[in-house]
């Protein structure tokens, strides 16, 4: 069985979700980020990580696509032109969403005091609010490719509700209706009710 180290607060998150979405049974190793159980995994203490027999996989987007691929499902068939397009929108939401979020977070709370630079948030809320300008232009509805939803849309997500969490602006009405949507689907709203439980 799978075991999946992380807390539903952490970008593992989007493995639970993917693991619920594929109905794939889990074992979860709920700890955080540099636990001593995580060193054992990941040499840098980051999560998540999914362990698989011997090996361990660290990186969300790593770990979805390998899911993803295994089970033949949220994914279009590797060599495929759609397949392209789909990693080019993960690539495109990892870079101009989750990059923008995480220099956001880490300034606001996580880096020591002396190293923050609280006046950071500014032009990252301007650059994060044209990046979202980007996505919305390439989503396609009623998931970000289109019909079909795709590991894309668990990363999406994920980063549309920690821009809400650390309110940054998302005011397109598409990708509004389409995180309301979303988060309505009962895998998600397992592993919601874990982060807040
Ligand atoms: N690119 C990685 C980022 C992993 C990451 O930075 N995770 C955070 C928690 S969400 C963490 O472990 N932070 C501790 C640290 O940066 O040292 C992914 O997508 O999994």
């Amino acid at each position: 069985m799978y075991k999946v180290y992380g807390k539903a607060t952490t970008r593992a998150f989007r493995v639970l979700w993917m693991l619920e979405e594929i109905g794939e049974p889990y074992d979860l190793i709920e700890v955080g980020p540099h636990d001593p159980q995580v060193y054992a995994v990941n040499p840098t203490g980051k999560v998540p990580v999914l362990q698989v027999g011997e090996d361990s996989i660290s990186d969300s987007s790593a770990i979805l696509t390998y899911l993803a691929d295994k089970h033949g499902k949220l994914t279009f068939p590797a060599g495929t032109i759609a397949r392209a397009h789909q990693d080019a929108l993960t690539h495109a939401v990892l870079d101009e969403l989750d990059s923008v979020l995480w220099v956001a977070t880490r300034h606001a709370f996580i880096l020591p005091e002396e190293h923050r630079v609280p006046a950071i948030s500014s032009p990252l809320r301007w650059e994060f609010e044209r990046n979202i300008g980007h996505l919305a232009k390439r989503f396609k509805g009623p998931f970000v490719m289109g019909e079909t939803m795709t590991i894309a849309d668990i990363i999406c997500v994920h980063c549309l509700n920690w821009a809400f969490g650390i309110k940054f602006p998302v005011s397109d009405e598409n990708l509004l209706a389409y995180g309301t949507a979303m988060r309505a689907r009962p895998a998600f709203k397992k592993i919601q009710a874990m982060r807040e439980g």
